[in-house]
């Protein structure tokens, strides 16, 4: 059966117009409707539909939207204060009138992002005029510009009552050095010390070499960057580095939804560290995944968004911001834990065997852990 509900008789469509069908597996035009004279009981425009039948009907009309009954006579300004330019979280104040409605609420918006908007609160006093609002810019990427409105709208229904101008904010973030950690030079070779690279000559020595990983923070969020023995770009990749799959695993204070399973790679995280976000990087595939669905074969749900890579060939160093929404629910990065191992990577993590081949490591049984180098670090509590 199809209902159109909420739908005043007045405001539906005059006629629906059938374009596309099926019944069970047959093809089947659907009959037009005029939605106006079927039997509509209580508002309800209700139509039988034969069973395992999906139809689609276009409408001769938009359906008339509802518009709130009082609008607020309020004209919203963006406070002066407003800076261009920033680097981290910053306060404004407004100068009113907020709304003395109880039922209306002044929220701080954020290129369109209603789910993450501030609600501001009037400071006490005569006439409510003044507020004041720390924004906090947790979610807001390096290096780019946001788009910030105020908005006036109904407490509970979240109707939208008022839009002010919009301004624009620049967002560059100042980067803090949070930990580093140096790895020895040559230990490129397996858990176990027995791996060899794969025959190509074009995997050169010190490809899968970790020397050192530095944790770079702006607010909540997170720069990792690696130092290799080499960087090889011998296949002009897209994302400037070849022959290396970074894994990162990041695991946040709190074990709770954690794992320690490394998918794909047939080994586990070291005792006592665990993981809630793994970022999987080689020279064409950037992409980061939650624990949710993750076993020792599946790499779990994977994020709209990767990182944002950065290769400094002179310097032998790849740096991966991640997306700064990512840790924006976790109180402090105090307490997380990173750790980042190396491998080959087309189309899946490459063969291990003990003969090797061209692409394919060597010195090692097909089943055992794949990873060349590993490093990893906590922050300090
Ligand atoms: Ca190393
Ligand atoms: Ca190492």
């Amino acid at each position: 059966m199809l209902q159109v509900r909420g739908l005043p008789l007045a405001h539906r469509p005059k006629s629906l117009t059938g374009v596309w069908g099926v019944e069970g597996t047959q093809f089947k035009m659907p009959q037009d409707v005029n939605p106006r004279t079927a039997s509509s009981p209580s508002s309800l425009f209700n139509w039988m539909l034969a069973p395992r039948s999906t139809y689609i009907w276009v409408g001769s009309s938009k359906p008339a939207i509802e518009k709130p009954a009082a609008t607020p006579a309020l004209t919203l300004k963006l406070p002066a204060n407003l800076p261009t330019q920033v680097a981290g979280d910053f306060e404004v104040t407004g100068d009113g009138p907020m709304p003395s409605d109880a039922d209306v609420e002044c929220v701080w918006v954020v290129n369109g992002d209603l789910k993450n908007a501030q609600v501001i609160q009037a400071a006490p006093g005569p006439a409510n005029r003044q507020w004041q609002l720390r924004v906090d810019t947790s979610r807001w990427t390096d290096q780019t510009t946001q788009r910030v409105v105020l908005l006036l709208r109904h407490a509970h229904t979240q109707a939208l009552l008022a839009v002010s101008d919009a301004q624009q904010v620049h967002m560059k973030k100042e980067w803090q050095l949070m930990a580093a950690v140096d790895d020895p030079v040559g230990d490129d070779r397996g858990p176990q010390g027995q791996y060899v690279y794969p025959q190509d000559p074009t995997y050169v020595p010190g490809t899968f070499d970790i020397e050192r990983l530095e944790v770079w923070s702006s607010g909540k969020s997170l720069r990792l960057k690696v130092k290799m023995g080499a960087i090889n770009r011998s296949w002009n990749p897209a994302n400037g580095f070849d022959h290396v799959a970074f894994t990162f695993f990041i695991g946040k204070p709190d074990a709770s939804n954690s794992l320690r399973v490394m998918p794909l790679q047939q080994d586990h995280l070291p005792e006592n560290t665990h993981w809630h976000y793994r970022l999987r990087a080689h020279g064409w595939s950037n992409a980061l995944f939650t624990t949710q669905g993750a076993s020792a074969s599946a790499e779990g749900t994977a994020l709209p968004e990767g990182a944002k890579i950065q290769v400094d060939v002179a310097a032998r160093t790849v740096q991966f911001d991640l997306p700064a929404s990512l840790l924006a629910d976790v109180p402090s990065l105090k307490g997380l834990q990173l750790s980042v191992n190396t491998w080959d990577y087309d189309n899946g993590y490459r063969k291990l065997s003990p003969q090797g081949g061209g692409s394919e490591m060597g010195g090692g049984q097909a089943a055992q852990p794949l990873w060349m180098d590993r490093v990893g670090l906590e922050l300090k509590p």
